[in-house]
């Protein structure tokens, strides 16, 4: 299988509560390789245009208000199938379901405080790796 690479976010509940430094463990133990990473504050434009798909959901207002909340780490994250291996390693998006050993049982609070983002598909990872890692 070929190596993939998707794009990953450490949201600001995470950032907030130390908990990056723990997350970024998991993903080393997980066999993913960090090819690029850096620390940032989002502005209300680049989340809206992040989360531009939501932008009819009536959580999209709750949404960019939390991204923009405080830091987040953005990271490219590269192994075989890494696009599924990082969505499974996260856990399901409301973090009360998700299971005790998946980022989001462990960090998480619920299904917005989610602890991190995960692109779903390998035209989403193309365009948020594009959006936030250029050359
Ligand atoms: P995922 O991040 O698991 O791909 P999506 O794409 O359904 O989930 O949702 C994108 C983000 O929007 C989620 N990570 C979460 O922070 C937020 N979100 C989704 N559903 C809700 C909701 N019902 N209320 C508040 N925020 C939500």
């Amino acid at each position: 299988m070929a190596i993939e690479r998707t794009f990953a976010i450490i949201k600001p509940d995470a950032v907030r509560a130390k908990n990056a430094g723990k997350i970024i463990d998991m993903i080393e133990e997980n066999g993913f390789s960090i090819d690029g990473m850096y620390k940032l504050k989002l502005n209300k434009e680049l989340a809206e245009q992040f989360y531009a798909v939501h932008k009819d959901r009536p959580f999209f207002g709750e949404l960019v208000e939390f991204m923009t909340s405080g830091a987040v780490i953005v990271m490219a994250l590269s192994k075989e199938n890494a696009i599924a291996a990082w969505r499974d390693l996260m856990g399901p998006t409301d973090s009360k379901e998700a299971p005790k050993d998946t980022i989001r049982g462990k960090f998480g609070t619920d299904v917005g405080e989610n602890a991190t983002h995960g692109s779903d598909s390998a035209e989403n990872a193309q365009a948020e790796l594009a959006l936030f890692f250029q050359g």
